[in-house]
């Protein structure tokens, strides 16, 4: 019986709520999981306590699942990246009539989705890449939606991933919240749009990630210099946060610090220890931070507070080198910093300064990778589709949005008007703030990347001519001069030079 609006394979947590999210838009769902058990229990629980589970039809046999959609079908991947998402499209295949549409939903790299979408569209059927960004809580109730594919293969799909995308407020811009089992938000602006062909969709996922990673060690290091310069204690900081979180700084990672760093220890019952003191400091991670510092290192675009903070990840692992380490390496040792209130606002400005820094490194890496892979990307569509549902949400995003809509062809973030008064406003508390840690030896190394990139990007002359000369005497690589056209290039016979003293 063709009876299903659309079909989702992979019923882990993300799969599972992602279709509960569609059939609460009243569309009906078939589902499949490789394992049948999984799919049996999950429309027992529906069954039992969710409002639209008429809406979702298991099935154990591909075929049928196959079948039970209307045609053209759309068919929804959420298992694991790489190896699984391949071996369920092999699996669907057979399955398959002309112009059927997969959309993997999941954090799939990039140049697999672009090697997918050549395989499926050869064969007559159509590949959607969408990232899909906001966690458990997103898929179930609104996530940020990123698809890339044919306009064609969008348009089809357009209507669901409208419905089932966050919203938002369309002034301020402002998330929409209070969705509840079988009462989605109506109304508001979906928080996704069609990103590009082929693997843009997964590529934008993929520098969000890579954004959330310098977002969140940015915070962390703010933290560090509350807790470590000014003696402060979790709950104490975490008002900090509470407080930022009514200004430029409001967003999701500064609203969840605030509620984290406030916490207390869930396994002391006297409720006199905060539970980030009983975190251990060893960061995982699950390869996109470093997927999108890689490729920027491939592009030679300078994302160095991006990468930056998956370096800071991997140093945190090495927690018992760093212990060991500890005994052996001293550093300075100054007393905790009296000038409190004063101290607060200006790692407030060097937050925000260093966040500025790394959207605009990450949307520099995707002005280069669009031309690259042959992408036009909306920059402020992107900025716009990032406001809600998604992990980096943040008032801040409306001006990323704003900006590119006043000048599409933006060089950099920080050359826009808003951008470059904030950094300026704020640059002396950041350098303020970097030069107090370096004297207490506590490392911001977002904070110090950030704001090399400032200074680097503003610098007309930069030591690059040694750079150039040391490379021509070693390796004959030639240079430019600044007193000939570009393009031209000289070389000198080192050896034969003739070491003509200075007389300046
Ligand atoms: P499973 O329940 O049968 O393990 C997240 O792990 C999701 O990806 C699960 O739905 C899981 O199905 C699915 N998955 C993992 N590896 C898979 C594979 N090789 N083929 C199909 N589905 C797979």
């Amino acid at each position: 019986m063709t009876t299903a609006d659309i079909g989702l394979v992979g019923l882990a947590v993300m799969g599972q709520n992602l279709a509960l999210n569609i059939a609460d838009h009243g569309y009906t769902i078939a589902v499949y999981n490789r394992s049948f058990e999984r799919t049996k229990d999950f429309t027992a629980h529906c069954a039992a306590h969710e409002p639209s589970h008429a809406r979702v039809l298991g099935f154990e046999a591909i075929s049928d699942f196959v079948k039970s959609i209307k045609r053209p079908r759309k068919i929804v991947l959420l298992v694991k990246a790489g190896a699984a998402t391949d071996a369920t499209i092999d699996a669907l295949i057979p399955h398959l009539e002309a112009d059927d549409i997969i959309i993997d939903g999941g954090n799939a790299l990039w140049t697999d989705t672009i090697r997918r979408e050549k395989a499926l569209s050869a064969q007559g059927f159509a590949f959607i890449g969408s990232g899909v960004s906001g966690g458990e809580t997103g898929a179930r109730f609104g996530p940020s939606l990123m698809p890339g594919g044919s306009a064609t293969a969008w348009a089809s799909l357009e209507p669901i991933w409208r419905d089932i995308a966050a919203k938002v407020d369309p002034v301020t811009g402002k998330q929409l919240d209070g969705a509840t089992p079988g009462n989605p938000i109506a109304g508001g602006v979906s928080c996704t749009a069609h990103v590009g062909t082929d693997g843009a969709g997964h590529y934008v996922k993929m520098v969000h990630n890579g954004i959330e990673y310098i977002d969140m060690q940015l915070i962390c290091e703010a933290y560090s210099l509350m807790k470590t310069m000014l003696g402060m204690n979790a709950g104490e900081i975490g008002k900090v946060f509470e407080q930022w979180n009514q200004g430029k700084l409001a967003s999701f990672l500064i609203e969840i610090t605030a509620d984290i760093l406030q916490q207390t220890d869930p396994a002391d019952a006297t409720g006199n220890t905060w539970f980030v003191d009983k975190v251990l400091d060893t960061a995982g991670q699950k390869g996109t931070g470093m997927w999108t510092a890689a490729n920027a290192l491939e592009l030679g675009a300078p994302a160095n507070a991006i990468a930056e903070a998956v370096f800071a990840r991997a140093l945190s692992a090495l927690k018992e080198e760093r212990v060991a380490a500890s005994a052996i390496l001293k550093g300075p040792s100054l007393p905790v910093e009296t000038d409190r209130a004063n101290i607060i606002n200006a790692i407030g400005d060097a937050l925000y300064s260093s966040k500025i820094c790394a959207y605009a490194q990450g949307f520099q890496l995707m002005v280069q990778a669009q031309k690259e892979y042959n992408w036009t990307l909306d920059f402020g569509t992107i900025a716009q589709i990032w406001r809600g549902g998604c992990i980096i949400r943040a008032d801040f995003l409306q001006k990323i949005t704003d900006a590119y809509r006043n000048d599409a062809g933006l060089k950099n973030l920080m050359l826009d008007s808003y951008f470059t008064n904030a950094l300026h406003d704020a640059q002396n508390n950041w350098r303020e703030v970097i030069a107090l840690a370096t004297r207490h030896g506590i490392p911001v190394p977002a904070f110090g990347s950030a704001l090399a990139y400032f200074d680097g990007y503003r610098s007309a002359t930069l030591p690059a001519n040694l750079l150039q000369a040391q490379r021509d005497y070693f390796g004959a690589h030639t240079y430019e001069r600044i007193d000939a056209p570009r393009g031209e290039f000289y070389h000198v016979d080192w050896p034969q030079m003739p070491r003509v003293q200075s007389k300046m």
